[in-house]
């Protein structure tokens, strides 16, 4: 088994119930149990700002699955919620799943980047994922709770719990 680090970000159609919705699904994801889900965080756009506020979060999965097949479980998750790929970047989206670590697996292919190439620089993936892995060091050995010391801040702040089985 391996823990995998997932996160969740939303800005369309009532984003605070599409996480929740997320992670409900991700709960039902085969070969793998949901070991810890953090605050649901209300967070400022980063990119475009002609774009509504997000709300983001961060998911520990425990996991036998491969991590291409762990995508796969993903993006159906996404496709199901009726994300259309548009091709701005960084522009609005009903529900993003992105793997931001598959355990200390460095992977890089053309289907998947771990771990995940912006996490070192988002508020709103560090602080959630600090949040419930404080002692976490990254493949590089760097270590998440400096990361977290040292992001900007822009805003980021808790909104509510998720529920998860
Ligand atoms: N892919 C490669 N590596 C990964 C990975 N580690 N996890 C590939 C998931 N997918 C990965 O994904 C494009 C392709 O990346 C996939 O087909 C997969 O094979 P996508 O979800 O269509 O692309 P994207 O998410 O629109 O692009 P990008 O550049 O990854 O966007 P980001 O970086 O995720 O940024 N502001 C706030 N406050 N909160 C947010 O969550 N999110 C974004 C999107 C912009 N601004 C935001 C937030
Ligand atoms: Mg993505």
């Amino acid at each position: 088994m391996t823990i995998a680090y997932i996160g969740l970000g939303s800005n369309l159609e009532d984003p605070a119930h599409q996480i929740q919705l997320a992670v409900d699904a991700i709960a039902t994801i085969p070969e793998s149990k949901i070991n810890t889900v953090s605050s649901l965080f209300f967070s400022r756009p980063m990119g475009p700002q002609d774009q509504p506020d997000y709300m983001n979060a961060v998911v520990a999965l425990e996991t036998s699955l491969a991590p291409l097949a762990l995508l796969d479980a993903l993006q159906t998750i996404e496709k199901d919620a009726g994300r259309v790929r548009k091709g701005e970047r960084w522009g609005p989206r009903i529900l993003d799943l992105d793997i931001l670590l598959f355990g200390d697996d460095i992977i890089n292919n053309e289907r998947l980047i771990v771990p995940h190439y912006g996490m070192k620089e988002r508020e709103f993936v560090l602080i959630p994922l600090f949040e419930i892995a404080p002692d976490l060091t990254l493949p590089d050995d760097s270590k998440l709770s400096t990361l977290r010391n040292n992001i900007n801040d822009n805003g980021l702040k808790i909104h509510s719990k998720l529920r998860y089985a």
